[in-house]
């Protein structure tokens, strides 16, 4: 593998094996890759791909590491191929408005390339600053616009990908039409790795909005958000995104910060919503056009009870710290490893599922803390179960895995799926019948079969090998 990426591109010192061995996600499985390999190029991938093809050595392709289902994870002496190192934006298309660029490419990098066009690249999530475009694709990333601009999938045109033969192949590209048989590029996307391994991709962007406003509110209980976002489209006003995180969320991310204060309100809220929409008018009055409708909206929110306060951001500045009271959560969580779970549920099943988790999680995990955030508005929660300091993480490990059979059969009840935008990867192999068929399942492994016959790329993700 040296000679095929230089000896600086391999790593198998200890300390960096368990740093790039593993993403952001802690379960019960060991971190055990038997190298680290930096590509700087797709001829680099292609060359590691033959090499460990040959001698019958798995792969795990590995980008920012910032997934959150162990899909990123070497638990079996594995080769870690690390696109890192390959994140060049080759080319930028104003009139076409796509971008090409390397899988190693930060996501933010992304976003201000196509920013310094007048252009967007809409896929935005609290880890874009490590995040790469080929884990993102791999994973399918969602993040905090869904509601208004969809997933990864949506905004990928092309894909160059090395197969388990070594050999290069082009999936999709300039074409916005090209309607020849089955869309071999999206069977990559949120293949989390396992049937080639993504070295450069075709992005679409867009006309950014014209401008935001923001604003948070105070809801009284977990059943009266959707009321507000229904109140808000209604409304006609045109969100970019609707979060909600509840109390405890808040208090994490103040103390995590060292904040004294509760948040921005006079008395703590038990749910918030997060709104953003979007400046739709033209002229120098839009932005004010924009935030006067919001106000306007609010206020016959809180005279139906569905809100008791809201802070509606007056300067850019005002929004940037409103969103950190979202975007920090994870952080600011992370020391409790938590056991995550990322569902999505019908949007008019939301509350009752919220009502049936809650309830059952306090009876089964009584002296373990939960707290719910998420993409609301897609009907897509975060629920994070927080190890206690004085738990190992084994016997937590344990507990959780004891409930999440419960949890995703109450996820599965409620018409929901148990991964709305995280993967399944390693996390959630265990579950993933509880919302594909065993014929989509099958159909799945016949797909892994076809593409990467040997199991090279990433074995036991997804499902068992
Ligand atoms: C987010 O929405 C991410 O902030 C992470 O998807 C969610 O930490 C989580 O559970
Ligand atoms: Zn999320």
């Amino acid at each position: 593998l040296a000679d095929v990426v230089g000896a600086d591109g391999v790593v198998t010192d200890g300390d960096e094996l368990a740093h790039f061995g593993s993403d952001r996600c802690r379960g019960g499985w060991p971190v055990d890759p038997a190298m680290i390999v930096f590509a700087r190029s797709a001829s680099h991938v292609q060359g590691v791909v033959r090499a460990c093809a040959a001698h019958g050595v798995a792969i795990v392709p590995s980008g920012g590491r910032t997934g959150l289902s162990g899909a990123a994870t070497a638990t079996q002496g594995e080769v870690v191929l690390s696109l890192q190192r390959m994140g060049r934006v080759l080319d930028i298309d104003e009139v076409a408005r796509t971008l090409r660029c390397e899988a190693g490419t930060i996501v933010q990098t992304v976003q201000e390339t196509a920013a310094s066009v007048g252009l967007l690249y809409p896929v935005a999530f609290a880890a874009q600053g490590s995040a790469v475009v080929g884990g993102t694709i791999a994973t399918n990333a969602g993040g905090l616009r869904v509601v208004r601009y969809g997933h990864t999938r949506d905004w990928v045109m092309g894909l160059s990908v090395v197969l388990a033969s070594g050999e290069l192949v082009e999936l999709g590209g300039q074409l916005f039409k090209n309607n020849t048989g089955y869309d071999l590029r999206q069977l990559f996307i949120g293949s989390e790795g396992t049937l080639g391994v993504i070295v450069e991709a075709t992005l679409r962007l867009c006309e950014p909005p014209r401008g935001t406003v923001s604003a948070l509110c105070a809801v009284p209980d977990d059943s009266t958000v959707l009321a507000v976002f229904t109140r808000a489209r209604r409304h006609g006003l045109t969100l970019q995104a609707f979060e909600c995180f509840d109390r405890r969320c808040l208090e994490h991310v103040q103390e995590h910060r060292g904040r004294e204060r509760i948040g921005p309100f006079s008395a703590p809220s038990p749910q918030h919503a997060l709104i953003e929409v979007e400046v739709t008018g033209y002229g120098p009055d839009a932005e004010d056009h924009a935030r006067d409708e919001l106000t306007t909206c609010l206020a016959s929110a809180q005279d139906a009870g569905e809100i008791t306060d809201a802070v509606i951001a007056a300067t850019r500045q005002q929004s940037v710290q409103l969103w950190s009271l979202r975007e920090d959560i994870t952080e600011s969580l992370h020391r409790y490893t938590p056991f995550k779970s990322d569902v999505a549920l019908p949007l008019a099943r939301v509350t009752a599922f919220l009502e049936a988790f809650r309830a059952r999680v306090a009876e089964a995990l009584p002296d373990i803390e939960t707290v719910v955030f998420g993409h609301v508005g897609d009907g897509n929660l975060h629920l994070n179960i927080l190890r206690p300091e004085a738990m190992e993480l084994d016997e937590f490990v344990r507990r959780c895995a004891g409930f999440a059979d419960e949890m995703y059969a109450m996820v599965r009840a409620h018409g929901g799926s148990i991964s709305a935008e995280h993967g399944i990867g390693l996390l959630k192999r265990p579950y993933l019948h509880y919302s594909r068929s065993p014929e989509e399942i099958a159909m799945m492994r016949a797909v892994k079969r076809a593409i990467d016959p040997d199991g090279l790329f990433n074995p036991g993700k997804i499902f068992e090998p």
